[in-house]
């Protein structure tokens, strides 16, 4: 499919512990402020079910940005955002303050497990695709959607939800 231009960022954001909505709208802003960084779009919020995980629904929702910053730069420029928002890691997919993941970049492929992209899981879930389709519908295909069809996900409003 085609993607995104080579500097384009494709960012998954969810959470499902404290107030998911505070902390989310507070993560776009921290990366509306990043170095290097613009901000391209914001997909509207989910509720989505836990998929592999345990707890309340999650929010999710994907941002689009433009950095100049190199990959592992940015990887922990995300990971300090997650940090600032409270997130601990007592085990793989527990429930979590803010998970802020790489899913696209460009249309660049790297398997190496500190940064694989694209996000070794984003096929299989509604809750990347689906708000992923929403800003750059040119990365996901019907059929893509198709597959992930039957998963909860509902879809808020409320538009502007990450400025209040
Ligand atoms: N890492 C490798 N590639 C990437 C990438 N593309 N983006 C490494 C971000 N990080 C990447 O991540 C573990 C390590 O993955 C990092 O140190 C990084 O070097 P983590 O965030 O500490 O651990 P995690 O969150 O448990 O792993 P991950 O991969 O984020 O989990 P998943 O597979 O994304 O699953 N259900 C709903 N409804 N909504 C959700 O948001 N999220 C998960 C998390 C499960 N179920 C969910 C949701
Ligand atoms: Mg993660």
């Amino acid at each position: 499919m085609t993607v995104l231009s080579a500097d384009t960022v494709a960012i998954g954001l969810g959470a499902n512990l404290g107030d998911a909505r505070q902390t989310l709208s507070w993560a776009v802003k921290a990366l509306a402020q990043l170095p290097q960084t613009q901000l391209l779009a914001v997909s509207s919020l989910y509720s989505t079910k836990p998929i592999d995980s345990s707890g309340p629904d999650y929010l999710n929702a994907v941002a689009l940005v433009s950095t100049q910053q190199a990959p592992l730069a940015f990887l922990q420029a995300l990971q300090a955002i997650e940090l600032q928002a409270g997130r601990e890691r007592p085990y793989r997919n527990a429930p979590r303050t803010l998970d802020l993941d790489i899913e696209l970049w460009g249309d660049w492929q790297s398997s190496d497990a500190v940064l694989t992209v694209p996000h070794p899981r984003m096929w299989e879930r509604a809750f990347v695709l689906v708000p992923l389709a929403e800003i750059a519908p040119q990365c996901v295909s019907a059929d893509q959607l198709q597959v992930v069809a039957n998963q909860g996900i509902e879809r808020s409003l409320e538009q502007g939800w990450w400025q209040a």
